[in-house]
């Protein structure tokens, strides 16, 4: 790994930066112990990950999504937030303005302490009816396989947005509006594949000083300012203290 720290024009577009917007994927929850999206091979036992993540998925076999997101449920709760997390989270306490918009659905970036967090695809901590739309938290130990149904006809899913649904409109237009107005934009440990999360970089105002952080490149990689190729409990670290260290 290439002994990355981040470069002085970062540091001072973050020493002048109104509006800090950190845009996250399931890389940067690697480091806590979750596995990335896709991973290696992009499936759960047989079953490939985007089969599972779809309305036609769960129509197909409650259980078998139910006991998907149950385990990955377990492995959020067993998950900490990592140095990645926590430097976003601190960052938020050393510019202006700072927003966090993820595609990750383990509420990890609101237990380290960030504070305005859109989560584009949902969250694992809570469920609903398909049909009338009543909400539950999520039990600790999981949605129980034989409560599925609810009293109105409908079955209770994961609070999350599959493939094929769109995204919460509160969500999306409050990450839009954020890189819209942003002066630093940190593109951190997605693969910038999933649309429309993936798309949202164009939002950014042309004085938008845009950084990827992740081990491997992206398909959008060439068309950002800068990347370091390393991983983001690394390296987001390093870019706060470089910054606090600026800091008179
Ligand atoms: C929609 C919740 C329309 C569930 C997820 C063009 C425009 C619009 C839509 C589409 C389009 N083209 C195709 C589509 C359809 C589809 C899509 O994008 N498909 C892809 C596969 C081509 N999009 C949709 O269906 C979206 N809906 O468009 O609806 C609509 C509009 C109106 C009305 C009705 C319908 C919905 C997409 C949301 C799907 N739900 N998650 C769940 O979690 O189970 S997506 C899922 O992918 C996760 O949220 C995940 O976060 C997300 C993105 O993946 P990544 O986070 O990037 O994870 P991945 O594993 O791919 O990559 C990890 C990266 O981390 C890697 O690059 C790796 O190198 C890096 N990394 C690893 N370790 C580290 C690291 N980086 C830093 N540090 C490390 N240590």
């Amino acid at each position: 790994m290439t002994e990355l720290q981040p470069s002085s024009e970062l540091v001072r577009r973050l020493r002048g930066a109104s509006h800090v917007v950190a845009l996250t994927g399931s890389g940067i929850s690697a480091e806590s112990g979750i596995p990335t999206f896709r991973g290696v091979t992009g499936y759960w036992r047989r079953h490939h990950v985007e089969e599972l993540a779809s309305p036609e998925g769960f129509t197909r076999d409650p259980h078998l999504v139910w006991t998907w997101y149950n385990e990955r449920w377990q492995a959020c709760r067993a998950a900490q937030p990592n140095a990645g997390h926590f430097a976003l989270a601190e960052l938020e306490q050393r510019v202006p303005s700072m927003t966090v918009v993820t595609q990750n659905v383990d509420g990890l970036h609101v237990r380290a302490g960030s504070h305005t967090v859109f989560e584009l695809h949902g969250a694992l901590r809570e469920a609903y009816c398909d049909r009338c739309g009543e909400r539950a938290a999520m039990p600790d130990e999981g949605w129980p396989l034989d409560a599925i149904d609810h009293a109105c006809g409908g079955r209770m899913r994961p609070g999350v947005v599959w493939f094929g649904e769109a995204l919460p409109m509160q969500a999306w237009a409050g990450a839009e509006a954020a890189v819209a107005a942003a002066d630093v934009l940190l593109i951190v440990g997605t693969s910038a594949v999933v649309y429309p999360a993936a798309g949202l970089w164009r939002a950014a105002p042309p004085s938008c000083f845009c950084v990827e952080i992740n081990p491997e490149p992206t398909p959008i990689s060439d068309r950002l300012n800068e990347c370091y190729a390393a991983p983001a409990g690394i390296m987001l670290p390093r870019m706060l203290a470089a910054l606090v260290g600026a800091t008179p």
